[in-house]
């Protein structure tokens, strides 16, 4: 359990307030006043009548029939049949968290966005990390692209950037979306597989689709696997535009940049843990923000004058291409920071609704087709799952600004309109609510001028013709060990594809036009017959490789909030715990002692050690480290006992840093685990550090072919 508990009151106005956070928070709190607490309350129904038994339905008789006129059953039972509203249709899996947005500096030479420009302002956020394919239920750690939507509530309105955890997408058009969406989600005649794309109606789009290989090739790769909601980077996807005070516009890509480094659980382990522990990633989550371990990321823009929009050799429009940052490098904006726990999942986390098309003065569309879009898709979905248009009045989405127009009325509509003109102009209430001009600041809406002169057609432009340049330079910027994730990930979903046609397509048609040497490594794991070289001509990038593209220079270099499972037995060594308990805590990481039950187990001196849980309850999967402490009686006991075995293969297996104290090192020769850089043998101050050391690489990846005999 979290140590350190933090009140969403405390949580939200931690930090040193100066007169300005004090008063973004007080006035959240202050329009705040739908979260009720029922502290001290008398039960009431709906209509405030006090209950005084709501243990027993109305009947006649103790024995006999319910009687229709129980009001209190009644309103219960159906407030409780309608409980449920439809789930996202994409997206669904999800959770969210509270926070704050701060400007490093003004910005103002970017965009006369209000708040961009005072870096003592903190503006309010929700975030709502999700899964694309699988139901609300579903396993957290699948393989599956993350969504990454941030509402931000600024002073001049909310604006959504509804990015995902991955800068391309599969599809350039909009008009294509139902169609991969279909593809993706479970086969309609089993509804199987829940959460997954190894299944043939995905295969068999996306290798009809080419223009989807470079988004396959990412979602193949480690980052659909991420290790926590916390290391993931975030990224708008699209180009957007940034307009200044004097109007000026400049191209910009949106990235979010994780403080804790970018890392992610390996395959066996993601598969385990959506069995394990469902709710992974979102209990990471929220448990890091109880414990204080606020999530930041460093928000950042691309930033690509008008002037230079057809400089590169790909489209900016076009969404299944990213800009390496080796060509245009992130220009850091401001931080975010979560740190509050909503306090009701339904209410914040299922009813936020978030849609590209809010956006603030001084930020704007570009003609990118898939996101011109989304701007009609999400509007329209919450109509149907939140009951109709007044969801932007859902406690969770209304704006902190003012929001006083002429729409009146429909489902839900909770505010009471004063006055009586609903239309504009008018003179009956003196004119308002009034249009106020645009202006360099604090004016109203206007969007960017663009010129524009064209013909009405349904073209794809030709410079969105090259489907797989970039797909390669993902491919060729990637580690040893990442491609060879890559190519397990390809030979794992087609493995599981029935029709050999799609698979024959995807290795000869697609893998063969980014890699010829990744296509005949599929084709061997799949025992089809070695393919020939592709016959795209695939255009030369301007980049043999995009180091930034590979997560294994995007580590953290501390050990900020890991988890380290450390084992005992009756009989530790008390000091032993201590030790390495206190050298972990040093490093703000996370120790929990286990045991073989959750009862305190007794250490070589005779005192009582509390554990933190049961190796069971808390298996390997869940921790970043392990570390084996000292004392003879433990050892033997830890080696008789299948669970600890286990635990301590399956973290060699995923790679994972362990130490172990001298005496554990006979136990270590008859399971075949040989020592490396992150298998430390030893107890002292040395032993420690390399220990951290290890645990900050992430994984220990020279492991690798070694673990792959490990039978966990
Ligand atoms: Fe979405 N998407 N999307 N999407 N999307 C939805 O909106 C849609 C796309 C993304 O946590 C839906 O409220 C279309 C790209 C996120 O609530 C829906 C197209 C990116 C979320 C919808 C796309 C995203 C959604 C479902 C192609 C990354 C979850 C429920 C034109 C930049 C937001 C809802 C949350 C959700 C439509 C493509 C990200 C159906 C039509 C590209 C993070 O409206």
């Amino acid at each position: 359990m979290p140590s350190k508990k933090n009140s969403p009151k405390e949580s939200q106005l931690a930090g040193t307030q100066t007169p300005d956070r004090a008063n973004t928070n007080a006035k959240l709190q202050s329009l705040e006043v739908f979260r009720s607490d029922a502290t001290e309350q008398a039960l009431r129904t709906n209509q405030g009548v006090k209950v005084a038994d709501n243990q027993n339905t109305l009947k006649a008789g103790a024995r006999g029939p319910s009687l229709l006129e129980d009001f209190i059953m009644r309103e219960k039972i159906t407030h409780f049949d309608h409980e449920r509203i439809p789930e996202r249709i994409v997206h669904a899996r999800g959770t969210g968290a509270h926070g704050y947005f701060q400007t490093y500096q003004a910005h103002s030479s970017l965009t006369k966005a209000g708040f961009l420009q005072d870096p003592e302002k903190m503006t309010p956020v929700f975030v709502r990390f999700s899964t694309v394919q699988g139901p609300r239920g579903s396993g957290d750690t699948v393989r599956d692209v993350r969504g990454f939507a941030v509402k931000f509530f600024t002073d001049e309105g909310n604006f959504d950037l509804v990015g995902n955890n991955m800068p391309v997408f599969f599809i350039q058009d909009a008009i294509k979306f139902p169609d991969f969406v279909h593809a993706v989600k479970p086969e309609p005649h089993n509804e199987i597989p829940t959460g997954g794309s190894a299944h043939d109606t995905f295969w068999d789009f996306v290798s009809l689709v080419p223009e989807s290989a470079h988004m396959v090739m990412w979602a193949m790769s480690d980052r659909a696997i991420p290790k926590s909601l916390r290391t993931m980077q975030g990224f708008g996807v699209h180009t957007f535009r940034l307009i200044n005070a004097e109007g000026k516009s400049t191209f910009v890509k949106f990235h979010w940049k994780p403080k804790a480094g970018v890392c992610s659980l390996v395959w066996d382990e993601a598969q385990k843990l959506a069995g394990k522990d469902t709710d992974y990633h979102r209990r990471d989550l929220s448990e890091a923000i109880e414990m204080g371990d606020y999530p930041e990321w460093e928000f950042g823009v691309q930033i690509v004058p008008e002037e230079d929009e057809h400089k590169f050799d790909f489209d900016l429009l076009d969404p299944t291409k990213l800009i390496p940052e080796e060509l245009v490098p992130v220009t850091p904006l401001g931080k975010m920071v979560l740190n509050r726990n909503p306090d009701n999942f339904f209410a914040e986390t299922e009813q936020v609704a978030f849609c590209p098309g809010h956006i603030v003065p001084g930020i704007d569309f570009s003609n990118d087709p898939l996101l011109q879009g989304r701007l009609f898709s999400y509007t329209d979905t919450q109509i149907s799952r939140l009951g109709g248009p007044n969801f932007h009045e859902i406690p969770i989405n209304r704006p902190l600004a003012p929001n006083h127009n002429g729409q009146r009325d429909a489902q839900h509509r909770t505010t009471l309109d004063k006055g009586r003109a609903s239309y504009e102009p008018n003179s009956v209430d003196g004119g308002w609510p009034k249009e106020t001009p645009a202006a360099a600041s604090d004016g109203g809406f206007e969007s960017y001028p663009e010129r524009i002169e064209a013909h009405k057609i349904r073209q794809r432009s030709e410079s969105f013709s090259d489907h797989f340049s970039q797909a390669r330079l993902f491919f060729n910027s990637m580690s040893k060990p990442e491609q060879e994730h890559i190519i397990a990930a390809y030979s794992f979903e087609l493995g599981k594809v029935e029709r050999e046609h799609i698979r024959t397509r995807e290795v000869n048609e697609v893998l063969a036009n980014i890699d010829l040497e990744l296509a005949r490594r599929v084709a061997l794991n799949l025992g089809l017959p070695a393919p020939k070289a592709g016959t795209v001509e695939v255009k030369k990038s301007s980049l043999k490789a995009s180091p930034a593209l590979s997560q294994m220079n995007l580590l953290a270099s501390d050990i900020k909030g890991r988890k380290v499972a450390i084992l005992v037995a009756d009989g530790v060594d008390g000091a032993s715990v201590d030790g390495i308990v206190k050298a972990l805590e040093a490093e703000s990481a996370h120790p929990k002692v286990l045991g073989p039950t959750s009862a305190p187990v007794k250490t070589a001196d005779g005192k009582s050690l509390a554990v933190d849980a049961s190796m069971e309850g808390s298996p390997s999967v869940t921790f970043d480290a392990l570390w084996v402490p000292g004392g003879k009686a433990a050892i033997n006991a830890l080696s008789a006992d299948g669970v600890a075995m286990h635990f301590l293969l399956e973290a060699y297996k995923h790679l994972k840093a362990i130490g172990v104290h001298a005496d554990v090192k006979a136990l270590l020769d008859t399971l075949h685990l040989k020592t490396d850089a992150g298998l430390i043998v030893g107890d002292d101050g040395k032993a420690h550090a390399a220990f951290i050391t290890a645990i900050a690489k992430h994984r220990v990846w020279e492991r690798e072919a070694a673990a792959k005999a490990i039978p966990a």
